[in-house]
């Protein structure tokens, strides 16, 4: 397993990064309401997503020890269960559930990391709630259940859109369970394609685990082998790839018995097959370290945005200081033009061609200088708010966009840059900006890969081996 203290030190230092560097550019620019590391300072948490009736609080009640969730074949439980440890409570033999809190509560207390959620209205609300458990199971993660999908249920049924509420949940979890049954093998469309929109590219594959949960209410052998072939089918048709990602083979032996179902089949065969149940629940209390890698995918993903964001900022104040010099220069020409001309004028006109060359020159001086004013101010704000009119525009110009990932994350910006140069008329201190810039680009360029590579070296480091780095016992 895993050293702890070295992932908390892991920890604490990139949320570090996150509160003294990215939060104050997110918040300063609109790209955040609430601080950044909101969504990421509490503890690690599991999704449990699935089916109704795939058997998703079975499993949760098996790694708890106790019948926390209620079971049953009918869609039983319809609401969203946050379940984390009792700190407060010494540990007992006899696993309960010692506070029960609702939706209203979960989303207020700044403790915990759903402020994100509130914009799912109150239906949404009153099917939320926490439960917190004295499992041991629980000490250093909480377990998300869900209520199953239902082809049957819209949007109106539910009165919350259940897509959205599942993208955003699982952008706070670390590790997403995805469990299917033999009954229902591939209808799982509607949460991968929220998983797929909303989780990093880089991190899905990674932070997914794929569980065919139920595996002893096949009739035989040949029965899983034909669920197992339609669920690999249906996944390679919903994620593009051929090649199939690991599923979890597992049952609980505990509902097995009880199942009706079960008396029928001929389960001769699981004795040739493990139950991954325990293989599952290893993957679940590595959570912490899932924790760390989401941590530096967020790093990585909301560094590369804010300094999109910012470089466009310093690129639109630098275009604006080629164009003042710019019109500073013709401003000079026009005034020196205008100046000759008003000479030219003066001693073409016969009045006053025998005036002394001095005042002539004085005069065409005074001339281009009066030019030269007017150029600078009554003209400068007009032609000023023309060339702002401009970028805004054409606001793709600012930055280059040279492949997809740049495209991609230009586009999760690109307003706020429009929002912010609108709202501050293109006047802000273009020093500041390029100080931020500097700071998050050293977050996202340096430090980040620093940790990610820290993160990688402790997911290698296989903590049930003895340390055979240490030095022998001397004789
Ligand atoms: N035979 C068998 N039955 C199971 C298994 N897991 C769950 N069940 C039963 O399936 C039904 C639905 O389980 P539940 O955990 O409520 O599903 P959920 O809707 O996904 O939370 C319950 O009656 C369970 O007893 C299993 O591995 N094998
Ligand atoms: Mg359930």
């Amino acid at each position: 397993m895993y050293r702890e203290n070295d992932v908390n030190l892991l920890r604490t230092e990139l949320l570090a990064m996150v509160e003294n560097h990215l939060t104050p550019v997110a918040l300063r620019y609109g790209y955040s309401d609430v601080p950044l590391e909101t969504n990421i300072k509490w503890r690690p948490q599991v999704l449990v997503l699935g089916n109704y009736s795939s058997g998703k609080s079975t499993l949760i009640n098996d790694f708890l020890g106790a019948d926390i969730q209620a079971t049953g074949q009918a869609p039983t439980d319809d609401s969203f269960t946050i379940i984390t440890y009792d700190d407060s409570i010494p540990s007992s033999p006899i696993i309960r559930v010692t506070e029960e809190r609702d939706g209203k509560f979960l989303l207020n207390d700044p403790e915990y990391p759903y402020d994100i959620l509130k914009k799912h209205g109150q239906r949404f609300i009153s099917h939320f709630k926490l439960k917190k458990v004295n499992s041991p199971f629980l000490k250093n993660l909480a377990i998300i259940d869900t209520p199953g999908m239902l082809d049957s249920l819209t949007e109106r049924d539910r009165g919350y859109n259940y897509q959205e509420v599942i993208g955003d949940f699982a952008q706070i979890a670390d590790l997403v369970l995805v469990l299917f049954d033999p009954h229902k093998a591939g209808t799982i469309r509607e949460a991968h394609i929220s998983l797929r929109d909303t989780l990093p590219a880089r991190t899905f594959e990674d932070r997914v685990l794929f569980v065919l949960n139920r595996i002893d209410e096949c009739d035989s052998l040949i029965d899983l082998l034909r669920v197992y072939g339609t669920l690999c089918w249906n996944l390679s048709q919903i994620t593009g790839r051929k090649d199939i990602p690991m599923i979890h083979l597992t049952y609980s032996p505990r509902a097995g018995k009880t199942s009706e179902n079960r008396a029928e089949c001929e389960t001769d065969y699981l004795c040739y097959l493990e139950n991954q149940r325990e293989k599952l629940k290893k993957a679940i209390l590595e959570a912490p370290r899932y924790r760390l890698d989401h941590l530096a995918s967020f790093i990585e993903t909301h560094g590369e945005r804010l300094s999109h964001l910012l470089e466009a900022l310093i690129s639109y104040r630098k275009q604006f200081r080629k164009f003042r010099l710019k019109y500073a220069l013709t401003g000079f020409f026009v005034s020196f033009l205008g100046g000759g001309a008003a000479i030219f004028a003066i001693t073409a006109n016969v009045p006053f061609a025998q005036t002394d060359s001095r005042w002539q020159l004085v005069s065409g001086g005074v001339v281009a200088l009066a030019i030269l004013i007017s150029w600078m101010t009554l003209l400068r704000k007009y032609i000023r708010s023309i060339f702002h009119r401009k970028r805004l525009k054409n606001l793709d110009r600012l930055t280059p966009l040279e492949n997809q990932t740049r495209r991609d994350c230009w586009q999760s910006v690109r307003e706020l840059v429009y929002d912010y140069l609108k709202k501050t008329g293109g006047l802000f201190s273009e020093k500041e900006v390029k100080k931020e810039y500097a700071a998050v680009r050293r977050v996202f360029s340096k430090r980040a890969p620093e940790i990610r590579e820290a993160v990688n070296e402790l997911s290698r480091i296989d903590y049930d081996q003895p340390d055979t780095t240490e030095a022998p016992i001397s004789s």
